[in-house]
């Protein structure tokens, strides 16, 4: 579903808003550019888990109804502070008026927050999520039918921790396609979980329950944005955790698979022809095609829990750019927290998530990859200011006002 604003904010009242002396090149690269302006302009995409999913449903709708929602305002100012042209959130609840997505840009992101300027987006894309839909499967093989771990993706309500993609520029509609509904086990050599506790192999879902299990635990969508003359492919996901399951590892399988799927759908030719959407229309994208991998991947590339390798099959790709988005900010809260910290073997420069220090400490999650082909990587970074800088008010330490995760900001010349 695409959502088209009714109103648009003026971008030019936007730019009056003085800009904050505290902005620091580390956070934030660059400020106040918006879209068809200059010649050497820069799309800027970006990435955000800002974790503004509820407990029930309906409750992010309510706590967006006004502009008196503290997280809320802290991380639409996140996203002022960031201003990118292009995000991808994770973790927002869907509902599919399209409410939460209309109130949080009217209530918040187009309503100067702590300073900052505002922020439209005219263009949006949300769409059901597998998260809370129930199986009618006892999938996690507990001996009970229902709850969050039974559900296509894990969730208490159908569309809890949705996805929304933001754009300043116009989305293809008609070009959209969605993976909610592609079957897991129509993935060719797929990491099919196995029950220890049997002989036979991969054996953790039952015949009939693979005739459902779905690969993707929110949704996969390819959403094609017009910039300029170009079209860029957003390719938004957001695999589960690999965690909170047993020994067979069927969470951390299928993490390794959700990121896989892209890694296949950008390789043209033979790798990508499983591929359906829920449309049934087959394959992934062409040679020539712009594309820009986004989201939460819950995946670092040398530490936590993730299947070996599973981030590398994008970090690695031939046909996608790693620009390494980093920040000072994750460094010195690796050096303050330490626990898990201390033994990673992965640079915590590159770190876009404060979990827990006793496991699996803080990690690199967040992506933006950018094609090889017809994108090229002018800046990158990771919003994670330092301490002594006033704006990590807005990231701060556990319990976080916004969010657990950064937001990764990445520009490109299209
Ligand atoms: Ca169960
Ligand atoms: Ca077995
Ligand atoms: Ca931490």
């Amino acid at each position: 579903m695409t959502l088209r604003r009714r109103t648009t904010l003026s971008a030019t009242t936007a730019l009056t808003v003085a800009l904050s002396a505290a902005l620091t090149p580390a956070a934030v690269g660059h400020q106040n550019h918006s879209p068809s302006h200059g010649k050497d302009q820069t799309l800027r995409v970006a990435t955000y888990n800002l974790s503004l999913n509820r407990a029930t449903e309906g409750e992010l709708q309510a706590d967006l109804s006004t502009g008196d929602d503290a997280q809320a305002a802290t991380v639409a100012e996140v996203i002022q502070r960031a201003n990118p042209d292009i995000v991808l959130l994770n973790e927002f609840d869907f509902d599919a008026a399209g409410t939460a997505v209309d109130l949080f840009r009217e209530n918040y992101l187009e309503v100067p927050q702590g300073g900052a300027e505002p922020v439209a987006y005219p263009y949006a894309f949300s769409a059901p999520s597998n998260t809370g839909i129930p199986s009618g499967f006892d999938l996690n093989n507990d001996g009970v039918v229902g709850g969050g771990d039974d559900a296509f993706g894990f969730g208490a309500f159908p569309g809890q921790y949705g996805m929304v993609a933001l754009s300043k520029y116009p989305i293809v509609t008609d070009g959209v396609r969605t993976f909610q509904h592609f079957l897991w086990k129509d993935m060719p050599g797929a990491l099919l979980p196995d029950d220890p506790a049997t002989p036979e192999p991969a054996d953790w879902f039952s015949d009939e329950e693979l005739e459902v299990v779905r690969l993707s635990s929110k949704s996969h969508w390819d959403v094609p944005i017009q910039v300029g003359r170009k079209t860029v492919h957003v390719l938004a996901s957001h695999p589960t955790p690999p965690t909170f399951d047993g020994p067979e590892d069927r969470n951390g399988r299928r993490n390794h698979d959700e990121i896989r799927f892209w890694a296949d759908y950008v390789t043209p030719g033979k790798a990508s022809r499983y591929i359906y959407d829920d449309d049934g229309g087959r394959g992934g994208l062409r040679g020539g095609d712009r594309f820009v991998i986004l989201g939460d991947q819950n995946a670092d590339p040398h530490d936590g829990d993730s299947y070996d390798g599973a981030i590398d099959q994008l970090l690695q790709h031939p046909r996608i750019t790693d620009p390494l988005p980093a920040s000072a900010g994750a460094v010195e809260a690796a050096a303050l927290q330490g626990g898990a910290n201390d033994a990673h073997t992965g640079d915590p420069a590159y770190d876009t998530a404060d979990f827990a220090d006793t496991a699996p400490g803080n990690l690199r999650v967040d992506y933006v990859l950018p094609s090889k082909h017809g994108l090229r990587v002018r800046d990158a970074g990771v919003f994670w200011p330092t301490q002594d800088d006033p704006l990590s008010a807005l990231t701060g330490t556990y319990p976080f006002p916004s969010s657990d995760h950064r937001l990764v900001w990445v520009d490109l010349s299209v």
